[in-house]
C-alpha cells in the first residue's frame, strides 16, 4: 500500500461542531459515515493519530460567525479544521445558486428546476478558488488529498495546476447523469467542469451506471481517449471507478441493542398501538419522490380496507432548504396530502399517517428502524441512499421488509428488497401489501442475503477499496497507455516470419499539426522504421499525395499509399495508379469548396491527383464544424458523374472516387503473400476502411478517441511511438 505523509478532506462542509465548554471552545466531530470511513483510511494509512504532523486535515467552508473563534479550537487529537471563509455573495451564488439550484435538480433528471445564471457561475468559480487558496497553504508533497462532491468539481484541476506532484482523490456523491443532460450546460461550463474533476488521480462514483455516463461525456465532451477504466490526458492519466459507499454496519447492528433504543422503540408500539408500521425519513427534497410515495399508500389504503385501522404510516421529513421556491411548494403538497388521506381514511382510533417535519435524535431513528415493518424508500434518483442501508444494518432480527426504489443506486446492491418503480402508484400499493403479508421466513431470507452484503461492503471498505486504486494506479505508471496486450503482441511479432505492418501517416506517425506541411515523424520513429522495413512488409497508407509520402520517407524501403489507395509504390519500384476514374466532377466540387472558404478564412483548398479536400483547423470560428457538417452532407446528396465518397475527417472534408479506398489497397496487399503477423494502426475515420478489410486475427489499433472497428487501442499518437520502439528494440536484440 501507498504511505502518503497525510491526508487532507475537502468537502463542502466541516463535519464539526464547535462546543463551549470550561477550558474554552473545542472542535467536536460529528458521528456520520464520512467521518468514521477517513478515521478508517487514515489508520490504513499508518497514519497515526498523535503528533500534530499527521493529524488529518479537513478544509470545508465555514459560516462568518466562526471567524471570532480562536484558531486553536479548530484542532482536537485526531483533526485540524480548515474553515473556509468567503464573501456572503459569493457563497450564495456558489451554493444556493450553481450547487443548489443548477446542479443538484439537472444532476437529478429534475431539468424544469434547473436554473442557468452566469453570476452563479462566476461565484461557482470564485468559491473554488477560495478552497484552493486555504489547501495550498497547507499541501506539502506527499499528501493525499481526497476531494468530496458536486460543489467542487473545479478543485481538483485547480490542485493539480497549483502542486503538479499533489495525488489527489475525487468522490462524486450524487449521480452522475447522461451525456444528454450535461448537454444542457453551456460548452464552456461543460468543459470546465469536466476538466475540473479530471485534475484528479482518481474518480470515484457510486455505481457503474455513472461511470459509464461520465466516461461517456468525457468521450463526446472532450474527445479523450478512454483506455479500461483510465481516461488519458496529455500530461496524466485518470482512474474511473464505481465505490458504493456503505455504513459502518457494526455500528447500526449493534446500537440496536442500546437500552435507550429499546426503551423508545417500546414506546412508539405502545403509542401505535401494535399496528404495523411502515416508516420512511428524508430530507425535505424534491427528489425523494414523497408525494408518489403518499399517493401509492392512499391507493393501498383505498384498495386494502382490512388494513384500515391495522398499519400506520410513520414519515419523518427533515427539514432542509425550505427557504427556497421548490422545497417551499413541495412541503405544502406533502402536507395538503397527508392531510387529505388522513381525513379521507382517519378514523377517531386510527391514524393512517403519523407526519412530522423535523429531525430525529440518532436514538429516534435507531427505534424507528427497528420497530417498523416495513422501510418505504421510494426517491425518483438518489445517488446511493444511505437510509436504506443503515435500515438493513439495524434489523439484528432479521425481520422487515425493504421497498427499494429502483432509481436509487442502493438498489444495484439490493436485489433482495422490493424494488418499485416510485412513479408507479400501484406498484408501491402492491408492494406494500406483500410486504405487510410477506411471512416471516421470506422476510429472513432476504434480510439475510441483503445484510451479508452490507457486511462484506461497509463503509470501511469503500474508503479501503478507494485508497488502494492509488496503488494500483501508481504501480501501472506506463509510459505507452494501451489496451493492446503488449507482450504477447511483441512476441508474436518477434516469432513471425512474414509480416505486413500498415500505418496511416497524420495523426499516428506524425502528430496533427495546424498546417499539414509541418507534419514530420521524429527522427527516432524513421530509425525504428529502417530496423523494421529491414525484415518486414511496412506500409505507410495515407491520404497525402505521392511527392509528400515519397520525400518524408526517402532512404526507407517502405510500401507508400497515397491519396487513401489511389496510388501505390512498393520498395524500390515506380509508382502504380490504382485508382483509374475519370475527374470530371472536381470542377463542381471545387465550387462548393470555394464557398466554405470564403466564409471561414484561414481554411483552404487542396488539389490531389485524384481527389480534393477543404482544410479548415486553421479556420478560427465556433460554427466552422456546423460548416463542415453541411457541407459533407450537401456533398453526399448531390449526383456527380461517378460515385464520390465524401470523408470527414480531423478538420478536414474530402472528397474522393468511391472506387478505391484504404480498406481496398490494405486487401491487395494482404492478399500478395502469406502473412503471419498483421498489425494495422490508425486514428482517422478512413482507417476504419482498412482495419474492416483485414483478417480477424490482425492487430488492428486505433489511435485516440473515438468509436472504432479495431480491436485495440493507443491512447495517443505519442503511444505509436513508443510501441514501435518496442518493436525495434526486440529486433536489434534478436
Ligand atoms: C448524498 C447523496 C448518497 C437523515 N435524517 C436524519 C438523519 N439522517 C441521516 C441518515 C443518513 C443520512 O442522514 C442521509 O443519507 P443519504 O444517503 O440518504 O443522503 P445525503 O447524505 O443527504 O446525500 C446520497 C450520500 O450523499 C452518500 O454518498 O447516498 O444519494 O444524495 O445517514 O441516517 N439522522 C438523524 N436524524 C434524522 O432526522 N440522526
Amino acid at each position: 500500500m501507498n504511505t502518503f505523509n497525510r491526508l487532507l478532506i475537502v468537502s463542502y462542509r466541516l463535519p464539526f461542531t464547535f462546543q463551549q465548554t470550561d477550558n474554552g471552545v473545542v472542535l467536536v466531530q460529528n458521528s456520520g459515515g464520512l467521518v468514521s470511513a477517513v478515521l478508517s483510511m487514515a489508520e490504513r494509512m499508518g497514519q497515526k493519530q498523535d503528533g500534530a504532523a499527521t493529524k488529518i486535515h479537513w478544509v470545508g467552508h465555514a459560516d462568518a460567525s466562526l471567524q471570532h473563534i480562536e484558531s486553536s479550537a479548530f484542532e482536537n487529537e485526531t483533526f485540524v479544521a480548515h474553515p473556509v471563509f468567503m464573501d456572503e455573495a459569493v457563497h450564495k451564488g456558489f451554493y444556493e445558486g450553481f450547487s443548489n439550484d443548477l446542479i443538484w435538480p439537472l444532476f437529478h433528471y429534475f431539468t424544469s428546476f434547473a436554473s442557468f445564471r452566469e453570476t452563479d457561475f462566476d461565484s461557482y468559480q470564485q468559491a473554488n478558488t477560495r478552497f484552493l487558496e486555504e489547501l495550498t497553504a497547507l499541501i506539502e508533497p506527499g499528501d493525499l488529498v481526497w476531494i468530496h462532491d458536486f460543489q467542487l468539481m473545479l478543485l481538483p484541476d485547480m490542485v493539480r495546476k497549483a502542486m503538479p506532484t499533489a495525488t489527489i482523490g475525487y468522490f462524486f456523491h450524487i449521480p452522475f447523469p447522461t451525456y444528454e443532460i450535461i448537454k444542457l450546460l453551456p460548452r464552456t461550463w461543460r468543459h470546465a467542469l469536466l476538466n475540473g474533476i479530471l485534475g484528479a488521480d482518481v474518480i470515484g462514483f457510486h455505481t457503474a451506471d455513472y461511470v459509464q455516463h461520465f466516461m461517456q461525456s468525457v468521450s463526446d465532451v472532450l474527445a479523450l481517449p478512454i483506455i479500461g477504466p483510465r481516461i488519458v490526458l496529455p500530461d496524466h492519466s485518470v482512474v474511473v471507478k464505481d465505490f458504493p459507499i456503505s455504513v459502518d454496519f457494526t455500528k447500526f447492528n449493534s446500537s440496536g441493542q442500546d437500552a435507550a433504543v429499546i426503551a423508545m422503540k417500546a414506546q412508539y408500539q405502545t403509542l401505535l398501538q401494535q399496528d404495523k408500521i411502515i416508516f420512511s425519513v428524508d430530507r425535505l427534497d424534491y427528489t425523494k419522490g414523497i408525494t408518489y410515495r403518499l399517493q401509492g399508500y392512499e391507493r393501498f389504503l383505498s384498495q386494502n380496507p382490512d388494513w384500515h385501522d391495522n398499519v400506520t404510516f410513520v414519515m419523518t421529513v427533515v427539514p432542509s432548504r425550505d427557504q427556497i421556491g421548490h422545497y417551499q411548494e413541495i412541503k405544502r403538497e406533502i402536507e395538503e396530502t397527508v392531510g387529505r388521506i388522513n381525513g379521507l381514511f382517519g378514523t377517531i382510533g386510527w391514524r393512517p399517517i403519523v407526519y412530522s417535519y423535523a429531525s430525529l435524535t440518532f436514538t429516534e431513528l435507531m427505534a424507528l428502524y427497528t420497530a417498523c415493518d416495513i422501510a418505504l424508500i421510494t426517491p425518483i434518483r438518489d445517488g446511493m441512499n444511505l437510509v436504506c442501508k443503515e435500515f438493513v444494518a439495524s434489523r439484528q432480527d432479521q425481520r422487515g421488509v425493504l421497498i427499494l426504489s429502483e432509481l436509487a443506486g442502493a438498489a444495484q446492491e439490493l436485489p433482495d428488497a422490493l424494488i418499485i418503480n416510485p412513479t408507479d402508484t400501484q406498484e408501491v400499493a402492491d408492494a406494500i401489501k406483500q410486504g405487510l403479508a410477506m411471512a416471516p421466513d421470506e422476510q429472513e431470507q432476504r434480510m439475510a442475503r441483503m445484510r451479508m452484503h452490507l457486511q462484506n461492503h461497509n463503509v470501511f471498505r469503500w474508503s479501503n477499496d478507494f485508497l488502494r486504486a492509488f496503488d494500483n494506479l501508481l504501480g501501472n505508471q506506463t509510459d505507452l497507455e494501451t489496451d493492446l496486450p503488449i507482450q504477447p503482441f511483441i512476441a508474436a511479432f518477434s516469432e513471425a516470419r512474414q509480416r505486413l505492418l500498415l500505418f496511416d501517416f497524420d495523426g499516428t506517425l506524425a502528430p496533427l499539426v495546424n498546417d499539414p506541411a509541418d507534419a514530420r515523424p521524429s527522427d527516432a520513429l524513421k530509425d525504428a522504421f529502417l530496423t523494421i522495413a529491414e525484415s518486414s512488409d511496412l506500409v505507410v497508407i495515407s491520404g497525402r499525395n505521392r511527392a509528400f509520402l515519397e520525400k518524408t520517407f526517402a532512404g526507407i524501403p517502405l510500401y507508400l499509399v497515397a491519396e487513401h489507395g489511389a496510388f501505390l509504390k512498393k520498395p524500390n519500384q515506380p509508382w502504380e495508379r490504382l485508382d483509374l476514374s475519370d475527374s470530371d466532377w472536381v470542377d463542381s466540387v471545387r465550387a462548393l469548396m470555394n464557398e466554405a472558404v470564403e466564409r471561414f478564412p484561414g481554411s483552404f483548398i487542396e488539389e490531389k491527383e485524384t481527389a480534393i479536400a477543404w482544410h479548415y483547423r486553421m479556420a478560427d470560428a465556433d460554427d466552422v464544424e456546423g460548416q463542415a457538417v453541411e457541407l459533407a452532407t450537401q456533398l453526399r446528396g448531390t449526383a456527380f458523374s461517378i460515385p464520390l465518397t465524401v470523408i470527414q475527417g480531423s478538420k478536414v472534408v474530402e472528397v474522393k472516387p468511391a472506387q478505391h479506398s484504404k480498406g481496398t489497397v490494405a486487401l491487395k496487399i494482404v492478399e500478395q503473400a502469406s502473412y503471419d503477423f498483421i498489425v494495422s494502426v490508425g486514428d482517422d475515420t478512413t482507417d476504419e476502411d482498412m482495419f474492416r478489410q483485414l483478417p480477424n486475427w490482425a492487430y488492428t489499433v486505433k489511435v485516440g478517441s473515438g468509436m472504432s472497428f479495431a480491436r485495440y487501442r493507443l491512447a495517443r499518437q505519442q503511444d505509436v511511438e513508443t510501441l514501435l520502439q518496442r518493436m525495434n528494440d526486440v529486433l536489434v536484440n534478436a
